[in-house]
């Protein structure tokens, strides 16, 4: 199957990007064809100096590559690297009513927070849309805060395929793959991780500042006697994902009995996830060394992922009369 799926060089990746998205990609490289990407086009919207998103997206790259994304067998590139990609969100954006644009909750959120939104926020599901129909995938794995942006991207592919296409398939129809159990990673308050609530950890945060962030994760305050309901705490949530399943079933006993305090969940909690990371943290620090090397990633991907899109652009650009 083709696999593909992008993330925005914002800010430095957090356990919500590695859970949600990242581990998935991880899995998903060894059996099916996988393109991943760093939305820089995307983080446009967001970043507004050049030299930070030039530094984000390389932090990007190195981050992916760090965690066990393997360029030999998948293709890890730059999405400004396939320009292809911004004539094929021009050719969607004229079949793409304003309608289905304004009901999308990024957009929409800001609006009712009563902030002013760029037409590239507005237009940003289109954007998307033209990254995976782009490549033919499949499946796209995604964090649940994206499910809506998926089936956004399937409608402007019916509707192309519809007024474009007459009867034939221009573009492939891909689902979504969202794992329920790592759909929503809280963050330090409890609301979804997030770069701009800032309540995140950061993947590669150093092992001091992870002890520190976790000691803020915010609990109730039930003493340490008193039994707990572990399904609605977030410090349970974030332990289950980094605890080995016999410390996991002690931990929850522990819980629903009672006999465990919320400092113990966070020392045991911290120290999971320095040592989850420790092994990628070595191999982000040899990347680091040799910043030449990701360059030459970058480059050999950016020619395959730019061969498969010019196709599909050509096939979308046959079917609609340009060119
Ligand atoms: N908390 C999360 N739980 C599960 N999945 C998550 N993802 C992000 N946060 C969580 C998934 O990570 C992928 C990359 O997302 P992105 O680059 O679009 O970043 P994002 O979703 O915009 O991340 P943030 O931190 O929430 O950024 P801001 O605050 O800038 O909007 C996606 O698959 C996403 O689902």
């Amino acid at each position: 199957m083709r696999i593909l799926s992008g993330i925005q060089p914002s800010g430095a990746l957090h356990i919500g990007n590695y859970f949600g998205a990242l581990r998935q990609f991880i899995d998903l490289q060894r059996e099916n064809d996988a393109y991943y990407f760093v939305a820089d086009y995307h983080a446009l919207t967001s970043v507004r100096d050049a030299d930070q998103l030039r530094a984000y997206t390389f932090d990007v790259m190195v981050t992916m590559l760090s965690l066990g994304l393997d360029p030999d067998r998948a293709t890890l590139f730059v999405q400004s690297d396939v320009p292809e990609t911004t004539e094929l969100a021009w050719l969607l954006t004229t079949v793409t009513p304003m309608g289905w644009l304004q009901k999308c909750v990024s957009y929409k959120d800001k609006v009712e927070q009563g902030l002013s939104a760029e037409h590239g926020l507005f237009a940003y599901p289109v954007l998307q849309a033209a990254d995976i129909l782009l490549y033919d995938a499949d499946l796209v794995p995604v964090g649940q805060d994206q499910k809506q942006h998926l089936e956004i991207t399937r409608d402007i592919a019916e509707r192309f395929n519809q007024v474009f296409g007459g009867g034939k398939e221009v573009f492939r129809l891909p689902k979504p793959h969202i794992l329920e159990s790592v759909a929503v990673v809280p963050g330090l308050d409890g609301r979804k991780m997030s770069k701009s609530y800032g309540n995140t950890i950061e993947i590669f945060d150093e092992p001091a500042a992870i002890k520190k962030k976790v000691k803020r994760i915010v609990t109730d305050s039930t003493p340490v006697e008193a039994p707990k309901n572990p399904e609605t705490d977030s410090l349970y949530h974030l332990f289950k994902l980094f605890a080995a399943p016999d410390e996991l079933a002690e931990v929850e006993r522990r819980y629903r009995e009672g006999g465990i305090g919320y400092g113990e969940v966070k020392t045991r909690l911290a120290d999971a996830m320095i040592a989850r990371f420790a092994p990628a943290r070595e191999r982000r620090a040899e990347w680091l060394a040799h910043p030449g090397r990701v360059e030459e990633v970058r480059a050999a991907a950016a020619e395959r992922a730019r061969a498969t899109a010019r196709r599909v652009l050509d096939r979308a650009r046959r079917a609609c009369g340009v060119g």
